[in-house]
């Protein structure tokens, strides 16, 4: 069998959450950089992978994929060992509907904290920062609640898990976590980051 290629630039969270459902399913795969910083994205020849012009897409055989959750949920129908989705119709729904939430409903805030930090230091706003830090915790409150006693978001290890893990060690680099308010959340953070899978793109 031929290798997945990735079309790759390592720090980007939307690679990395195929980086984990490759590493869960120990799929070999070959990475292929793209230097997003040089715009190789929108030349002809990457568009014609991926017409928005971005990464990751992955080639699989005669198969061209991109947008990382749809990569993912393909990824787990052709190579279902081990299965990252629940058997349940209703179970497999709860697992979009987080994986909706964590990129989606938190986005604002999350949006507002990276843009400050990536001003110089000088014309950040700490106030703005404050602020979107208070409401993306709040907003973090209903993953702390749905994740309840469960060790990952859905139950057993999901593609909620791999869809979210990449903005959540980002927030832990903002200083979002640990936090006193979001225990559960924390735990689970720590538990992501002592898998294999996650640890290759730390
Ligand atoms: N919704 C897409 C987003 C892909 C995306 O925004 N990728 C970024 C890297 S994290 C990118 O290629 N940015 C370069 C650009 O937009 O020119 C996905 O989930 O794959």
């Amino acid at each position: 069998m031929a290798a997945i290629k990735l079309y790759d630039f390592p720090s980007s969270p939307n690679c990395q959450r195929v980086k984990v459902v490759l590493g869960e399913k120990k799929l070999p795969y070959e990475t292929i950089p793209v230097d997003l910083k040089k715009g190789e994205q929108k030349k002809a020849e990457h568009l014609k992978l991926n017409p928005y012009g971005k990464v990751p897409v992955i080639i699989d055989g005669a198969t061209v994929l991109y947008e990382s959750l749809v990569i993912n949920e393909y990824l787990d129908e052709k190579y279902p060992e081990p299965p990252l989705m629940p058997k349940d119709h209703a179970k497999r729904a709860k697992v979009r509907i987080l994986t909706d939430y964590g990129m989606n409903h938190v986005d604002v805030p999350y949006q507002k904290i990276r843009h400050e930090l990536l001003k110089d230091e000088k014309e950040r706003s700490q106030e703005t920062i404050d602020k979107a830090k208070s409401d993306l915790k709040n907003l973090l409150q209903r993953l702390e609640r749905e994740i309840g006693e469960q060790p990952y978001l859905a139950g057993d290890f999901s593609l909620a898990d791999a869809a979210l893990i990449p903005r959540f060690i980002r927030m832990a680099g903002m200083g979002v976590f640990p936090d006193a308010s979001l225990p559960r959340l924390g735990g689970w953070l720590q538990r992501m980051k002592e898998r294999s899978s996650v640890k290759a793109i730390l």
